[in-house]
Order: C-alpha cells, then sequence, then structure tokens
C-alpha cells in the first residue's frame, strides 16, 4: 500500500486553459481562501473480503473502499490517478459536483473523455463549488461494482455554518454485493438466454458485511474464500458519546437494490438530500436510492452500550437477503452485535410508504447556500421531454431502452465529438422528445424489438427543461425503482404522479412552490416523476438510471448544451486518444 500524496494550499500551476477556466470562476465566486488539493491515486486489483468472502477488487492506494477526500467549498481538487490494472481501462466520476467550466473533468468514458490505459496517468482537476455529501465511482464498464469508489465530503469555508447543529459526525457509503466477478455478471446479461446477476450475496456498510460461511459447501473452491473470522468483514462501528448529536453522512453505491436503512432504537432527523439542505423531517427508516446522498442528524441519547445499524433490500423482491448490520456504540463499550433482532423497515413492496417518504422532501425555504436556487416558477419552459422506459430486445438480447432508443455508447467521447464537430462520433439524428401519446404503459411493448443509437439531445443555453420519466413494465410487466441521475446540473423535483402522465392534467399537480434541488430521483413503478432544470452549464452530460445493469443494458440519454463556450475554452488532450479523436493527431 502507498500513502496517498496529499498536499494543501501548493500553488496554482496554469498547465492548462481548463485550468485558467477554474481559476476564472473561482475568482468570480469569490472564494476568498480556497486552496489546491492534490491526491494521488494508484489503481490496482487488491484482494478484499466486504463480507467475509474474499474477492478481487478495485482498490484505491492499496485499500477499498477508495480514502475519503475532503476539500473546503471553493478548493480546487487536482486528483491523479495512476493506472496499474493491465487490462483494463479507468475513469472516475465525481458524483453530485456539477463540473462547472470543467464538463471533460466528469469522469464519463464514451461521454467527457477517453478511458486511461494501463501504465497511463490522468489528472482531474475541477472546483468544488458546493459544501455536501458526495462520492466518487468509476463511470466506464460497471467498475463501481466492483468496488471501485470512495466519499467526498465538501465543508463549509471557516465560520460558515449549516442552519442545523451537530458535535460530530460520521460517514457510511451502503452497498450490495455479488461475489461474482463484473465480467460475469456483464456476460450473463449480454447473453441469450439473457442470464440476470441475481440477489445479492450482502448488504455493505462502509464497506462492510457478513455472508454467512457455513451456508458454502466445504472442499470447494468457494469455501476457501470464505472465513467469517476475517477481521476485514467485522461490522462498520459508528462510535458515539451520550449526549451528544452526530451529523451522520450516508451514500449509496448501490448496483441493483433500493435500500432502507435504520438504526435501531434511534430516530433520524434528515437535513441535506444529494448537497442540497432541505426542510427537516424526522423518520425511523430512510430510503436510498442508488446515486443519493443524504446528512441525518442522531442523537445518542439512549441507555445501553451497543444498537445495531441495519440495512435491508426495498423495491423488488428479496428472497430473504439478509440485513446488512453495523453497529452504533456508545462512550467507547465493549463492541458487540446485539442479540436483538436485525432492525427492518416497511416491506419491500410496500411502495406507498416510499412515494410518501419521496414526498416529504422539500427545499427549504431560506437556504443560506446560494448555489441551491430557488425555482423561478415563472420561468418559460423552452422544451418538454416526455422519455418512457422499457424493456426490449435488440436482436434476442435484452435491453432497457427511452423512447424505443437504446443508448449504445460509441468509442469518441460524446464531449470531443462534439466539440471538434468529428463526423461519425455520434448519431447526429437526435433522438425522440415523446413517448407515442397511446402507448399502453400497463403491459409490455406490443413490439419488442427496440433500435440500438447513440443520439444527443441537443439545448440552447439557457433553455429551462421539464423532463417527465414514464416507467412501465418489464417483458414479464413487472414494474421496479429507477433512480434517475443527471450530470452536470441539479433539477427541481416538480413531481411524482401514478399511472400514465398526462400533458393536460399531470402539470396541474407539480409542486412548483418548493420543490427540493437533488441530482438523484426514484421513478416509482407505473408511475412517472417530474423534473425541471436549467442548461445552465455547457458540456455534455449522461442522464441515466443509476442501477449499473440497467445503465449497462442501455438504459440513459445525452444531453449537449453551450459547445462552442466549451470549444472557446479547450478541452485538454489528455481527455482524447480513442475512437475517432485520434485523427486529431493525424495518427497514422
Ligand atoms: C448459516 O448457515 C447454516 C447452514 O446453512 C445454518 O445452519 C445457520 O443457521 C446459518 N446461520 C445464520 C446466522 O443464518
Ligand atoms: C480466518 O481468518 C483468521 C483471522 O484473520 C485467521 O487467523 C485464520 O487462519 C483464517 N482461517 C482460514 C481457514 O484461512
Ligand atoms: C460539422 O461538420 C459538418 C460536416 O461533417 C458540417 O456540415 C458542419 O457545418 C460542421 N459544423 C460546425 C459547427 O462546424
Ligand atoms: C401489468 O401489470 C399491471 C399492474 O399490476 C396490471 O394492471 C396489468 O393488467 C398488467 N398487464 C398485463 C398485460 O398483464
Ligand atoms: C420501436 O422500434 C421498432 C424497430 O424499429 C419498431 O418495430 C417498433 O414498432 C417501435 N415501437 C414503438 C412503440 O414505437
Ligand atoms: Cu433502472
Amino acid at each position: 500500500m502507498t500513502a496517498a500524496g496529499y498536499r494543501a494550499g501548493g500553488s496554482i500551476t496554469m498547465r492548462w486553459a481548463a485550468l485558467c477556466v477554474v481559476a476564472t470562476v473561482l475568482a468570480l465566486a469569490g472564494f476568498a481562501n480556497a486552496k489546491v488539493v492534490e491526491h494521488d491515486f494508484e489503481v490496482a486489483y487488491v484482494d478484499a473480503a466486504p463480507d467475509c468472502y474474499a474477492k478481487t477488487v478495485i482498490g484505491i492506494n492499496g485499500v477499498y473502499p477508495g480514502p475519503t477526500i475532503r476539500a473546503v467549498q471553493g478548493d480546487i481538487l487536482k486528483i491523479t490517478f495512476h493506472n496499474y490494472i493491465a487490462t483494463e481501462g479507468i475513469t472516475m466520476h465525481w458524483h453530485g459536483i456539477r463540473q462547472v467550466g470543467s464538463a471533460w473533468a466528469d469522469g464519463t468514458a464514451a461521454v467527457a473523455q477517453c478511458p486511461i490505459l494501463y501504465g497511463e496517468s490522468f489528472t482531474y482537476e475541477f472546483i468544488v463549488d458546493r459544501p455536501g455529501t458526495y462520492f466518487y465511482h468509476g463511470h466506464f464498464g460497471s467498475q463501481r461494482a466492483a468496488g471501485f469508489y470512495g466519499a467526498l465530503i465538501v465543508d463549509l469555508p471557516a465560520g460558515k455554518h449549516e442552519p442545523y447543529h451537530y458535535d460530530g459526525e460520521h460517514m457510511i457509503i451502503v452497498n450490495d454485493w455479488w461475489h461474482r466477478p463484473i465480467v460475469t455478471q456483464e456476460q450473463g446479461l449480454e447473453a441469450i438466454p439473457f442470464k440476470f446477476v441475481g440477489d445479492p450475496q450482502s448488504l455493505l456498510l462502509e464497506g462492510r458485511g457478513r455472508y454467512n460461511c457455513s451456508a458454502v459447501p466445504t472442499y470447494t473452491p468457494a469455501a476457501i474464500s470464505c472465513n467469517q473470522t476475517d477481521e476485514r468483514c467485522a461490522p462498520h462501528v459508528m462510535k458515539v458519546e451520550r449526549g451528544k448529536t452526530y451529523r451522520l453522512r450516508l451514500a449509496s453505491v448501490a448496483s441493483l437494490s433500493s435500500l432502507n436503512f435504520k438504526i435501531e432504537g434511534h430516530k433520524m432527523k434528515v437535513v441535506e438530500a444529494d448537497g442540497h439542505n432541505v426542510q427537516p423531517f424526522w423518520t425511523d427508516n430512510l430510503d436510498l436510492y442508488s446515486g443519493e446522498t443524504y446528512s441525518v442528524l442522531v442523537s445518542a441519547n439512549m441507555p445501553g452500550d451497543n444498537y445495531h445499524l441495519g440495512l435491508n433490500v426495498r423495491g423488488r423482491e428479496d428472497h430473504n437477503v439478509p440485513t446488512g448490520l453495523g453497529i452504533l456504540n456508545y462512550n467507547n463499550a465493549p463492541v458487540r452485535q446485539p442479540s436483538t433482532p436485525a432492525p427492518k423497515g416497511p416491506a419491500w413492496d410496500d411502495f406507498e410508504a416510499s412515494k410518501r417518504q419521496a414526498r416529504k422532501y422539500k427545499a427549504l425555504k431560506h437556504n443560506p447556500d446560494p448555489t441551491s436556487h430557488a425555482l423561478d416558477r415563472h420561468a418559460k419552459v423552452t422544451r418538454t421531454l416526455i422519455l418512457l422506459t422499457t424493456q426490449q430486445k435488440l436482436k434476442g438480447h435484452i435491453k432497457w431502452a427511452i423512447n424505443n432508443v437504446t443508448y449504445a455508447p460509441l468509442p469518441t467521447p460524446v464531449l470531443a465529438g462534439l466539440v471538434y464537430n468529428i463526423s461519425g462520433s455520434y448519431d447526429t439524428a437526435p433522438p425522440p422528445d415523446k413517448m407515442p401519446a397511446d402507448y399502453n404503459i400497463y403491459a409490455p411493448p406490443p413490439v419488442t424489438e427496440t433500435n440500438k443509437g447513440s443520439g444527443v439531445y441537443q439545448f440552447k443555453t439557457g433553455d429551462v427543461v421539464d423532463v417527465i420519466i414514464q416507467n412501465c413494465g418489464n417483458l414479464q410487466n413487472i414494474s421496479e425503482n429507477h433512480p434517475w441521475h443527471l450530470h452536470g446540473h441539479d433539477f427541481w423535483i416538480l413531481g411524482y404522479g401514478d399511472g400514465k402522465y398526462d400533458p393536460k392534467t399531470s402539470p396541474k399537480t407539480f409542486n412548483l412552490k418548493n420543490p427540493p434541488m437533488r441530482n438523484n430521483v426514484p421513478t416509482f413503478p407505473f408511475a412517472w416523476t417530474a423534473i425541471r432544470f436549467k442548461l445552465d452549464n455547457p458540456g455534455a452530460w449522461p442522464f441515466h438510471c443509476h442501477i449499473e445493469w440497467h445503465v449497462h443494458l442501455g438504459m440513459g440519454v445525452v444531453f449537449a448544451h453551450g459547445i462552442e463556450e466549451v470549444r472557446a475554452k479547450g478541452i485538454p488532450n489528455s481527455v482524447l486518444g480513442c475512437g475517432l479523436t485520434k485523427q486529431l493527431f493525424k495518427l497514422r
């Protein structure tokens, strides 16, 4: 293991035009004491045993999960990745960071940049302009599911305070976990017949869970991999002192499952969602969809020494996936998992409970953070997209499609394709804005064959866009949650509605008073979700289901705007080199 080369307060070297952009933004935003936060991340396969079952994962500086990055609002992050994996390219996405003025640093393979190849290094350089709870994760293939992620926390500058009080804080990344390698899982999804990844073997808190090794047949190769006394799968412990209040930051990097988090005997006051403070509300269980982050306040005001932290599957039949367990430990008492029953939230199919909770999120009236804009309810909506999400087939392969197009990334990054106007780097025909008005969402598609595409929804800077995501059933007419994540922008959540979206009546139900601003939103079974956002950050930005296996099957689109501005500022050559960008260097 190599120690991360951490340096703070270093001087800014004007290496790229892009950095000048960052510096300008910095000066404009008036972050007086901004510093440069640098890290060196060496990426390699490492042996891990998150749930007692040894497995090769993608580690950073020899560890899994990756190190927590901490910075102050306004800081410039300069994170250099060195790829030591001989057989895989890598990229890193900074989830929830809008990349204002640095679209090339968003870390999405096929959209923002070329993958970082074996033996190569690449530096991400961007400003963290908003305080909050974020995370970073690989965005090439399904590498997030291979353990390639970590936390990113942005603090308020000294002297500024959140509109809530706490004495200490903790961070827990939650995840669902499989024993089979991602390449095997991906191959199954692409196969005919389709082989689904199935239920997770475990649920992890901060990279720790527990698989029942006695269930593994002895004298099999699997038995050698499973060791219940391996200390790497000792439960995660959250230490508290009685009488104090803690800010618990949570993030879900789950590949498939919607999750629900509980603390035995304790209520949680939800105060932050996806980097925005929200109107506080109390709950005894918290739904977390993949891609979401939260802060909850927990008062350590109970007698006793140890309480369960519990994580359960929501939204899809879990076939008894065991509760992921951690421990809330008081006053340094001896740590032990309580013998009380594991905490359980609502039943997996209690969607009404999830909808009630989703509707509790409201924007804070007086938000001290000016980057959390309130919705201008008089703003003219310049375009409305109604995106129907269906499961269909492409020459026998199961796919997810948006308005009858399954997104198939091409090898040239879309941003470079647009900036350099490279013919053939994406489909120039724009994908459809609307679903067919007479579409029956309560039945599988009448014609299951879909179309493969790499088109881009192009907008003008300043456009205000409403996007309706219409969820329906899969090929078996089973409808599930899909959490949607937007890169480069936050959006207002205007509302959720059951059934089919009606352009005439549904908008009347929108919350235009205090919609929360977020970058992630769930859709519920046979229901629609409406969001609005302003295109004010030039670049090419994916909008996709955050379920790793769904995006792999084409459940996403790309939005772009302001390419002239990106072109004027320039993108670094380090993001080029693959696909049709090779022609820019006149390679033979
Ligand atoms: C673990 O698996 C064994 C064998 O299947 C079973 O007897 C035991 O009850 C399980 N333990 C737990 C805690 O589930
Ligand atoms: C299981 O892990 C413990 C603790 O690391 C170690 O002492 C023990 O030898 C391991 N057992 C096997 C069978 O590898
Ligand atoms: C992009 O290239 C095409 C030809 O491939 C040309 O017709 C078009 O005008 C170019 N667009 C811009 C913005 O340069
Ligand atoms: C699909 O499921 C929905 C919701 O359960 C149901 O109302 C509908 O009748 C089903 N459609 C078919 C064709 O089975
Ligand atoms: C989707 O596209 C396929 C292939 O072009 C076509 O056969 C089918 O009718 C389309 N479905 C809808 C609902 O438009
Ligand atoms: Cu999905």
